[in-house]
């Protein structure tokens, strides 16, 4: 059992599959967030199969179930988490794997504040459709600065890694290393291995960047507002020259 400074406070649960024309699809648009928000979005993509529903199942509810149930559409889920003494909600949103809802992303991605990328350490062709699952998101998220997006690759199922293995650790480190310092672990969402691990580094992660955005936006603000008091004050000693030129002007005649 992982140690755990979690807590569980409101769940709060949700499923869509069918045609994305209502209200929805963007619960946070990034607009609507409070300036001092402790609220990260997390998405988790990758194959159907990989076991992304299990490893949020254990996340919220420290449950595991044998049986594959497909994910239908996307479902999120609220969960509140401690990181760094701060209280955090965390939005996770499951989202199905399968072809055939991959157009409803573009809803379920927007507003995303980070993205958990899982692939089955046993199937190395899930792990190599990664890449797809990465650009698809970048680019139906409308990922604003994606070389700073945190994203976490997760390689599920390690309790049947020793006799099954198909992806190496090398090869998942080299895959991170290649694509900007990705943050990764290997994770069983059966056994409860690293899973908590897996989704708090990405939060904390993720709510830095957001500071450093928020702190971004703020020094833009303080400096435009310097360049206007600046172009106020040019305006005013200007016109106190002109005043003053004009006055002379009149003396003489
Ligand atoms: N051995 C093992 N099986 C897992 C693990 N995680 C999920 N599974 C199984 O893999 C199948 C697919 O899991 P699911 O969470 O539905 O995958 P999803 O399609 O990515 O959401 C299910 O039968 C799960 O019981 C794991 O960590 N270890
Ligand atoms: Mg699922």
């Amino acid at each position: 059992m992982e140690s755990s400074n979690l807590y569980r406070s409101s769940n709060t649960r949700a499923s869509f599959s069918g045609q994305v024309n209502r209200d929805f699809t963007t619960p946070h648009p990034p607009s609507a967030i409070p300036e001092k928000k402790c609220f990260v979005k997390v998405v988790a993509i990758g194959d159907s199969g990989v076991g992304k529903t299990s490893l949020i199942q254990m996340f919220e509810h420290s449950r595991f179930t044998e049986s594959f149930k497909p994910t239908i559409g996307a479902d999120f889920s609220n969960k509140e988490v401690t990181i760094g003494g701060k209280i955090v909600t965390l939005q996770i949103w499951d989202t199905a794997g399968q072809e055939r809802y991959q157009s409803l992303g573009t809803a379920f991605y927007r507003g995303a504040d980070c993205c958990l990328l899982v692939y089955d350490i046993t199937s190395q062709s899930t792990f190599e459709n990664l890449s797809q699952w990465k650009s698809s998101f970048i680019q139906k998220g409308m990922i604003v600065n994606p070389e700073t997006f945190p994203f976490m690759i997760v390689g599920n199922k390690l309790d049947i890694a020793e006799d099954n293995r198909q992806v190496s650790e090398y090869a998942l480190q080299k895959f991170c290393k290649e694509n900007g310092e990705m943050t990764y672990i290997e994770a069983s969402a059966l056994n409860n291995l690293n899973v908590e691990k897996a989704f708090c580094k990405l939060a904390e992660i993720a709510l830095k960047r957001q500071e450093l955005m928020q702190k971004k936006t703020d020094d833009y603000i303080v400096q435009e507002k310097l360049r206007e008091r600046a172009q106020k004050l040019g305006r005013a000693s200007g016109a106190q020259r002109q005043n003053n030129g004009n006055r002379e002007n009149c003396q003489k005649c």
